[in-house]
């Protein structure tokens, strides 16, 4: 680092610097590389950092923690599971780390989980060195994993009742990028059923950083009836995360509180974030945000797709 100001009082000298914009970046103390390679598609790093735990790290970015995956991977999975009134096919597009499909096979009403990832290796490496994330979600029954690029697959499938986006962020020249446009949500609303509801996870949501956030609501908004944006708290993010649910008929905002615990009775022991609160806290948004998303006009499309980072 040049002209570097910075001081560190701890004794340890490693770290991992996650870079999030020209401007900005985060530092993890880096206790331990546990695998790292070069896929065909991308870098692969799982570390090991001091105040998180294991990591998941693809192309320099952090994906999720072992201290607070709990609360990303219950955010991204219950609002749309409680939403449906009988989930049973369900796709996965992303979520190597296998804790979506986890999270998913907790209802007693799923029968299939489409699980696709382009890259093998991916799930290969969360498989060996992150059971605390899948839990042996990859070898249930139920779970069908296809190594295909998701856009192509959704584009020619049909009667999903949820399909979840959990993707990297939209990067330059990432694997993801063009799995935020308008027309791939296209494809995500015809592969849907009447009744179908799609999330995806939608970046930072920070006062000076919520452009890609506020861009993918408007985007699912040209697409879905129904669009809930909503936020959480992800400590090892060092930002308020933005996730959208774009449904086709039932409104996660409706639904009451007896609803929500009743839809997941069964399942309420096995979950450390998610319950009617904690439902009701992340689809109240503040003044700022709700500002931002009215004002905002941007339709992100395959000729003009928005990249998260600007370096
Ligand atoms: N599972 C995909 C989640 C991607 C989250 N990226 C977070 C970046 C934090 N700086």
């Amino acid at each position: 680092m040049r002209n570097c100001h910075i001081r560190f009082a701890m004794p340890n000298s490693k770290w991992f610097l996650e870079q999030i914009s020209a401007h900005e970046g985060s530092f993890y103390s880096l206790e331990e590389i546990i695998f790292n390679k070069k896929s065909s598609f991308q870098n692969i790093e799982i570390i090991r950092s001091g105040a998180f735990g294991k990591c998941l790290i693809l192309d320099g970015k952090m994906q999720s923690s072992e201290s607070d995956e709990f609360i990303y991977h219950e955010a991204i999975i219950h609002p749309a599971m409680v939403c449906h009134n009988h989930p049973e096919r369900v796709c996965i597009a992303g979520g190597g780390e296998g804790a979506t499909a986890r999270e998913i096979l907790k209802y007693s009403s799923v029968k299939e989980i489409i699980l696709l990832d382009i890259d093998e290796d991916v799930i290969a490496s969360c498989k060996k060195h992150l059971p605390e994330w899948h839990q042996g979600a990859f070898d249930d029954r139920r779970v069908k994993i296809y190594y295909e690029d998701a856009r192509t697959f959704i584009e020619r499938s049909s009667d999903f009742d949820i399909i979840i986006i959990d993707l990297p962020e939209p990067m330059e020249n990432g694997s993801a990028l063009m799995l935020y446009t308008k027309e791939f949500y296209s494809s995500v609303f015809n592969a849907l059923t009447k009744d179908g509801i799609a999330v995806t996870q939608a970046a930072a949501t920070a006062p000076h950083n919520l452009m890609t956030f506020t861009a993918i609501v408007n985007t699912l908004s040209m697409v879905f009836p129904i669009v809930r944006p909503y936020t959480v708290n992800i400590p090892s993010f060092f930002t308020p995360w933005g996730f959208v649910l774009a449904s086709k008929r039932e409104d996660p905002a409706t639904l009451s509180s007896q609803q929500i615990d009743k839809k997941i009775f069964d399942i309420q022991k096995t979950l450390r974030f998610y319950d009617s609160e904690a439902h009701k806290h992340m689809f109240s948004l503040p003044k700022y945000l709700r500002s931002a998303i009215t004002n905002q006009n941007t339709v992100i499309t395959d000729n003009q797709p928005l990249s998260f980072y600007q370096f």
